[in-house]
């Protein structure tokens, strides 16, 4: 029988070098509220990314649901966005008061149709949310553009897109502000964490103080903020995976040319394009199916693998505008693109210690499946 494979498995340092990075907290007893460790990695992720801020969090949807709370955006506004994500990102938009108004992606890289957004807004559109889904880049330029064209902020989920560089830039410094999730299934983890990337001086203050209660300082509670630090065992897990990132991505890099090198250029599969100007951090594999021309369905491949012990996943099936959750407020017809691939993608397993003959093997079970 052989090994059961999941959609991803998180990479982790040696257990003693966690354990030696843990140890002054046991020395210290200081395990949350912005320690050493919390300060550190800020500190590396700043220089890393060549960004001026960096604020961190217990994980990525309160990152996003801050900053967005952050942007000061009218109650009631509209913000465009994509439903081809994670619940994270239209949830985040939902929760502050504001309104999600859903664009269409494209067919190619599965990110937000610049050319679809200028119809969208109205005088009640105050800003966009894009995602950078699969770590594939925004059209970040347009977006700028419409940005700048209609006064409206720009706040990044770049959940996945942590180590891209689009022309040599980090996707933590586009629009006004960029979040990344830690989670455990990313290609950086801090167990469960997330960043706010940002430029903005006036920002810290008050991104630091959202997270901590609202509390300004000693005496004063500014205004009722919630409670999202990134605590010491998590900053210092993201400090050992910090030092083998490069390592990591090298891996995955591998990964992900072998898949190419089986599935490119099969009739009825479509898979991410390699982006121009575009350092990759190879974060996830989708893979789109047209039965049609495959003579396989979405869900016939994704049975098959499961057969084989091979856990594909359907990353994003549903659409967020068709949850249960918004009780038919959302028509994903409007978001046509979206609907038909988000029914016929499926990502493959890939992480860091994927073996190149596990790949090999989940390649063989799809091809098999052709008619
Ligand atoms: N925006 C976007 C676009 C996102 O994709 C996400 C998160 C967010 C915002 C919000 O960020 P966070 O608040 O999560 O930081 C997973 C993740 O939980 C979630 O972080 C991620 N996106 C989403 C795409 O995937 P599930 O429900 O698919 O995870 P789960 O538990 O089924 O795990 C998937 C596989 O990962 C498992 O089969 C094995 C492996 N795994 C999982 C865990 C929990 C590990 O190897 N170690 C682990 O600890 O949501």
């Amino acid at each position: 029988m052989e090994h059961n494979i999941l959609v991803t498995r998180s990479s982790m340092p040696g257990f003693e070098e966690y354990c030696e990075e843990i140890k002054e907290l046991w020395d210290s007893h200081w395990l949350t509220n912005m320690g050493v460790k919390h300060k550190q990695l800020q500190a590396e992720l700043e220089n890393l990314l060549n960004v001026p801020h960096v604020t961190l969090y217990t994980n990525g949807h309160l990152a996003l649901e801050n900053v967005i709370a952050a942007m000061n955006l009218p109650q009631g506004g509209e913000v465009i966005t994509t439903p081809f994500t994670f619940a994270s990102t239209t949830h985040a938009i939902v929760r502050n008061g504001l309104t999600p108004v859903f664009c269409d992606i494209n067919a190619e890289d599965f990110t937000i149709d610049t050319t679809k957004i200028e119809s969208l807004i109205t005088d009640r559109t105050c800003a966009i949310v894009p995602v950078h889904v699969y770590g594939n880049v925004c059209d970040v330029e347009e977006i700028d553009r419409i940005a700048k064209k209609y006064g409206l902020k720009v706040v990044y989920d770049a959940a996945h897109a942590f180590g891209v560089k689009y022309k040599g830039i980090s996707t933590a410094c586009f629009g006004n502000a960029s979040m990344f999730s830690f989670h455990a299934t990313k290609v950086f983890n801090t167990i469960e964490g997330g960043a706010v990337c940002f430029s903005d001086d006036a920002l810290v203050q008050l991104l630091n103080d959202m997270k901590n209660f609202g509390i300004h300082g000693p005496e004063e509670v500014a205004f009722v903020g919630g409670n999202a630090k990134m605590n010491e065992f998590q900053a210092a897990m993201g400090i050992c995976n910090l030092r083998h990132l490069d390592a990591a991505i090298v891996k995955r890099k591998a990964v992900v040319e072998r898949y190419r090198s089986h599935l490119d250029g099969v009739e009825g599969i479509q898979l991410s394009p390699i982006q121009a100007d575009v350092e990759s951090n190879y974060a996830y594999f989708p893979v789109v199916f047209d039965e049609k021309k495959f003579g396989a369905s979405r869900n016939e491949v994704m049975d098959a693998l499961a057969e084989n012990g091979i856990g594909a996943r359907k990353y994003f099936y549903p659409l967020t505008n068709t949850f249960a959750a918004f009780h038919g407020e959302f028509d994903a017809n409007k978001t046509p693109v979206a609907l038909h691939i988000s029914k016929r993608v499926l990502t493959l397993p890939l992480y860091e210690e994927l073996a190149l003959e596990d790949v090999e093997r989940i390649c063989k079970v799809i091809l098999n499946c052709k008619k």
